[in-house]
């Protein structure tokens, strides 16, 4: 699947920070430490039957930023992201209006990359559909099943695959949350604990056989479709290798996709540990309230272009909060970014003296790389924006103007 153009970014003067970010498995912020010169990020991306809204747009933004400290840090990144254009809330939103599934994905996935577009966002070089993962997922599978981490159930009618959840010693790790805990999110989250023929609730779905009326491929197991957490599992794995350094997506990711993602990978390619990093990302909420496409409260990124809000202010508003707290969207938070972006944009007729213009691209470059503090950096710079900034010197407004669009992917 094609993605989107890459935005530009340039190196910049001074002294990088190393990137240190929150491992949701570890439960602590460490150094990214990235062996050879590139690091390899997968980011779990839309199922596409609705327009990406603010929700999905923070997540995004958050492993740009992560992206970009990664450039700054003087590596290569290798990004991959998927899109589950295969899975029932597709089947279920074609049907109801009267829609081919194919051409309902298709059209949200045009929208999402023009989306991105818009945001300065970088893309995946590999981006890829579930669809185009069959082949992977049939033979990932096969590993599992070859390995006894998988069985097929005893159904002659619907010979489902799943996952054992013991398959992996450390089953867990992810997450870090009791049996109890799993149970509901479980359920929640797509899971089938009720399914008769499992061998423990939690076991997850790997294959799912042919049911009438639902897409199908051919697999040595028989006719049916891939289980969503496998998706992730093979290609993340088949681009990346079966160790890679960050895997990313919204906190309701944390289990039990990410868990499953991980441990199918790692029992199908004996591994210790698919990602160095699990990252996650707070859920933005519209007064209140989680923005989800089944609430439908939803605040779409192309209306605020299309009303006039400038991209860069959509990131500033995204940005006034820590990724990692559950945050809302409100015309309020995009009226206090389109002023803060005012207020840089005046600041930078008068950017005063280069060492002053120096010292924020090191503050900046500081705070971001401590599991990206994106309140302390626009903190930092709106204390330059109204400071006295001496003189102006030729290249200090030049300078600033970069870091804020290589950093922070703001212009102004
Ligand atoms: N296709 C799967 C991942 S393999 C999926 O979760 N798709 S999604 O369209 O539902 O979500 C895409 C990404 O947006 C996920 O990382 C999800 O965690 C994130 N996301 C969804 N809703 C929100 C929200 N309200 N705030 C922040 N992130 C969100
Ligand atoms: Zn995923």
């Amino acid at each position: 699947m094609h993605s989107w153009p890459v935005p530009e970014f340039t190196t910049l003067p001074g002294t990088p920070q190393q990137l240190h970010l929150y491992d949701t498995a570890n439960q602590t912020i460490a150094p990214v430490e990235v062996e050879g010169d590139t690091a390899g990020m997968y980011v779990c991306g839309i199922t596409p039957y609705d327009s990406t809204h603010l929700g999905h747009a923070a997540t995004y933004l958050t492993f740009d930023l992560i992206y970009r400290q990664l450039l700054d840090n003087g590596h290569k990144v290798h990004y991959v992201q998927n899109i589950t254009d295969v899975d029932d809330p597709l089947f279920e939103r074609a049907e109801r209006d009267g829609v081919d599934w194919r051409e309902l994905g298709t059209s949200q996935i045009d929208l999402f990359r023009n989306d991105m577009e818009l945001l300065s966002v970088f893309p995946p070089q590999d981006y890829i559909g579930a669809m185009e993962a069959i082949d992977e997922v049939v033979d990932m599978v096969q590993k599992l099943l070859d390995n006894g981490a998988a069985y097929v159930v005893d159904d002659a009618e619907y010979p489902d695959v799943y996952a054992s959840i013991d398959a992996t010693a450390n089953f867990g790790y992810e997450s870090n949350y009791s049996r109890e805990q799993m149970m509901e999110f479980f359920r929640e989250r797509g899971g089938d604990p009720d399914r008769a023929g499992k061998h423990d609730p939690l076991d997850a779905l790997v294959w799912r056989a042919h049911r009438e009326g639902e897409p199908s491929w051919d697999s040595p197991f028989g006719p049916g479709r891939p289980g969503w957490h496998i998706e992730c599992s093979a290609i993340a794995t088949n681009r990346l290798g079966k160790n890679f350094t960050v895997q990313g997506g919204g906190s309701d990711l944390i289990f039990p996709h990410h868990e499953f993602s991980a441990a199918h990978a790692e029992a199908a390619l004996h591994s210790e540990r698919m990602a160095d990093f699990y990252v996650h990302t707070g859920m933005i909420g519209l007064d209140g309230t989680k923005m989800s496409k089944s609430l439908g409260n939803l605040v779409f990124v192309h209306k605020l272009v299309e009303a006039g809000h400038d991209p860069s202010a959509i990131r500033l508003g995204v940005f006034a909060g820590h990724y990692r707290t559950e945050r809302d969207w409100s015309d309020g938070v995009l009226m206090d970014a389109t002023e803060r972006l005012t207020t840089w944009r005046e600041a930078l007729n008068h950017p005063g003296s280069r060492e002053l213009a120096d010292a924020l691209v090191a503050t900046l470059r500081e705070r971001l790389a401590a599991d990206l503090d994106t309140p302390g950096a626009l903190a930092a710079v709106d204390e330059w924006a109204s400071a006295s900034r001496g003189s102006d010197e030729e290249t200090a407004g030049e300078l600033v103007r970069a870091a804020l669009n290589s950093l922070l992917g703001v212009r102004v």
